[in-house]
């Protein structure tokens, strides 16, 4: 049987940084081929084939696949949260149109699987926030939101009237230490360890008690393949899994770190992005995912911490 090759697109993000590195681990490096509109880390640059590919290029997308051989696509490529918000326009075009021409390519053989991340932004400020079910009332008022939202729509559409194998799993936000995360709501999860370690301080854009539901990376990139490798009649749902991780607020993440570094201090200024993470919910329900596909969480608050700080005090020094 030939072997996969896999097309990963926005693999300089936050995801695909991460992804293309563990893809690479399971398929061999020449089998996953990396592409965005700009480079990647070095990890990612020389340890297999990259190409630069802005998605909505579609002659430039044909041109890869062909070139390789590609039979499945991650197609991370998005305009996150905050970043859609100031430009409408842009985020619902690049979100939507990449999707729809992704799900054309595998409706028309040209592909067999596909990879599409949605995220907890799906759900509004009528959804209920605490164990935020995976069917249940969905509002989103950000243009992500509505883009992941229509997304989850289409790929439940083109399995069911195509046959495509789409899947797809809700992000809550993700924490890593190996890529900077560009543009969400979520990232002050992120920033705060950069900043602690680097100057002893931060200034939170969202308030002290906003609590999200949160992930760090490892967990999120295991789910990812743990759906991606199971068998098709596992795959229950097809718009998205609701996958949780831990839950917690600006408060909770500084004292964490204040076990590390007892002199760091953090501040808290709210700006536009406390009305989108207003907007989410507090926690998820994921037993769906652990039915179907035995999905499990690893990481909490605590082993984060220790693990951002570790690698962040190494990456500083
Ligand atoms: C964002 N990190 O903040 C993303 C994520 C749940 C949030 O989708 O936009």
């Amino acid at each position: 049987m030939t072997k996969d090759t896999i097309l990963v697109i926005g693999a300089s993000g936050q995801i695909g940084t991460e992804l293309v590195t563990n893809l690479r681990a399971m398929y061999g490096n020449a089998h996953v081929v990396a592409s965005d509109v700009k480079s990647a880390t070095a990890e990612v640059m020389e340890s297999g084939p990259f190409e630069q590919l802005d998605i909505m290029d579609e002659s430039r997308l044909k041109e890869i696949l062909d070139k390789y051989k590609v039979t499945q696509i991650y197609l991370l490529a998005a305009l996150l949260s905050a970043t859609a918000e100031k430009n409408i326009e842009l985020g619902w075009a690049l979100n939507m149109r990449s999707l729809s021409h992704v799900l054309d390519l595998a409706r028309y053989g040209k592909i067999k699987k596909v990879y599409w991340p949605s995220s907890i932004a799906v759900f509004g400020p009528t959804t209920p926030s605490i164990n935020t079910p995976q069917y249940t009332v969905m509002e989103p008022n950000t243009v992500y939101g509505i883009s992941k939202q229509a997304g989850e729509r289409w790929c439940e559409y083109y399995h069911h009237k195509f046959g495509v194998d789409v899947r797809s799993i809700r992000y809550p936000g993700l924490i890593s230490w190996k890529a900077q995360p560009g543009g969400g709501t979520t990232d002050y999860a992120v920033h705060v360890f950069h900043e602690a370690i680097k100057h002893g301080k931060y200034e939170s854009f969202l308030s002290e008690n906003t609590t999200l539901p949160m992930m760090y990376m490892p967990d999120a990139i295991r789910a990812t393949l743990e759906l991606m490798e199971a068998p098709s009649e596992k795959v229950k749902i097809r718009s998205s899994y609701n996958v949780a991780g831990i839950s917690f607020n600006p408060v909770e993440i500084a004292n964490t770190i204040k076990g590390h570094l007892p002199e760091f201090e953090m501040t808290y200024k709210s700006d536009e992005r406390q009305a989108i993470a207003d907007s989410w919910p507090q926690s998820i329900d994921d037993t769906l995912a652990r039915e179907h596909w035995g999905w499990k969480h690893e990481y909490d608050l605590k082993t984060i911490a220790e693990d951002m700080i570790i690698n962040l005090k190494k990456q500083y020094k």
